[in-house]
């Protein structure tokens, strides 16, 4: 299994998730802890009245503990000769028809949103619709956990202190700014609304689409696609490339020597599975075509997921910024595989 989205968080996670030792877990009470924190908020401008309306009451919740770790120790799935988890197998279990007909449905519902978007941001309707589909299955599933609560364990129990303090702080902020307490509601790991946003994005991105004063990513359309869509474009989406394209690799490829040579600082694992860059030019010289347009002059590095045998892609600047959103190639390649499907 590929661990839940946790958005911006995924590059700290990525760094910690070898079983970080908890260090600074649980060394004082939940409220002792909560008292810190308050005082934290305070300096960075938030109100008492906040501040009093989220923590007064407030306890830990161990399904939350609970969950968190099982993300942990999840063991993969089999394996295939690349020696990871099977790209085929997981886009069987993830773009599932009932995901691809949702998403048509969805695109035809708010075409003319989507439209207006798509202009203002230069990301395809599609693309973010994928993503909505992936979040939570066009906002079927948003998840039931009181946010404040769920990131104040995660921030107590203290494995990933640094992510979810400044998220705990950052939800404060959102009250602060007028976000309903009973609208303080999603996943166990304090991601919410139809994109799973985490608070400290929703500070920084979200959009106010809709004119009605409030950025509501749980129940407006024009708000949430905005919202994705200016996540994209900050991200460094790149107006008219493709994600991907797939790519006919010949038996007879040459595949030594285009090994990527960098190190990425983010997600290494993540980045290591992916050939240097070359513009479709070279490749092209080597032997290997797109199957799809593309300029020649595009950067892009090979994949292949599941090995030789299996489909090969091109992979654009565009597929790192789906990365952003959630740093797994199981991930990315299912969000784009999909936007292709619902724009077909
Ligand atoms: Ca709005």
């Amino acid at each position: 299994m590929i661990s839940k989205p946790l958005r911006l968080a995924a590059l700290a996670i990525a760094a910690s998730l070898a079983f970080a030792t908890q260090a600074n877990a649980q060394t004082q009470s939940f409220d002792a802890y909560l008292e810190t924190v308050a005082a934290q908020a305070r300096a960075e401008g938030v109100s008492q009245r906040t501040i009093d309306a989220v923590f007064t009451g407030l306890t830990p919740n161990n399904r939350v503990i609970e969950l968190d770790r099982d993300q942990l120790v999840s063991a993969g799935s089999p394996r295939t000769s690349t020696g990871f988890p099977s790209m085929a197998n997981y886009l069987g279990r993830h773009n599932t028809q009932a995901r691809i007909n949702g998403g048509v449905r969805t695109l035809a519902r708010v075409r003319p949103i989507a439209s207006r978007i798509e202009q203002e941001y230069g990301v395809p309707a599609e693309i973010v619709i994928a993503i909505w589909g992936h979040e939570t299955s066009y906002g079927a599933v948003m998840g039931s956990f009181d946010l404040p609560r769920s990131l104040a364990t995660l921030a107590w129990e203290g494995r990933r202190r640094d992510l979810f303090e400044p998220e705990l702080i950052a939800v404060l902020k959102m009250v602060d700014q007028g976000v309903p307490r009973s609208r303080l509601v999603g996943s166990h790991a304090g991601a919410f609304g139809n994109g799973q946003f985490l608070p400290s994005v929703y500070l920084r991105l979200a959009v106010d689409a809709d004119g009605d004063g409030q950025r509501d990513l749980w129940n407006s359309d024009a708000d949430t696609l905005a919202s994705i869509a200016n996540y994209f474009r900050d991200a460094g989406w790149r107006q008219g490339e493709p994600w991907a394209v797939r790519a006919f690799v010949p038996n007879t490829a040459d595949r030594s020597g285009i090994e990527s040579r960098v190190t990425s600082p983010v997600c290494p694992r993540v980045h290591e599975r992916h050939s240097r860059w070359l513009t479709v030019r070279e490749w092209r010289a080597r032997g290997i075509e797109p199957r799809a347009p593309i300029g020649d002059d595009v950067l892009a590095t090979l994949f292949e997921p599941d090995g030789p045998a299996a489909p090969g892609y091109l992979l654009t600047q565009n597929y790192r910024v789906i990365l952003e959103y959630n740093c797994s190639n199981y991930y990315a390649m299912s969000v784009g595989l999909l936007a292709d499907e619902i724009s077909r």
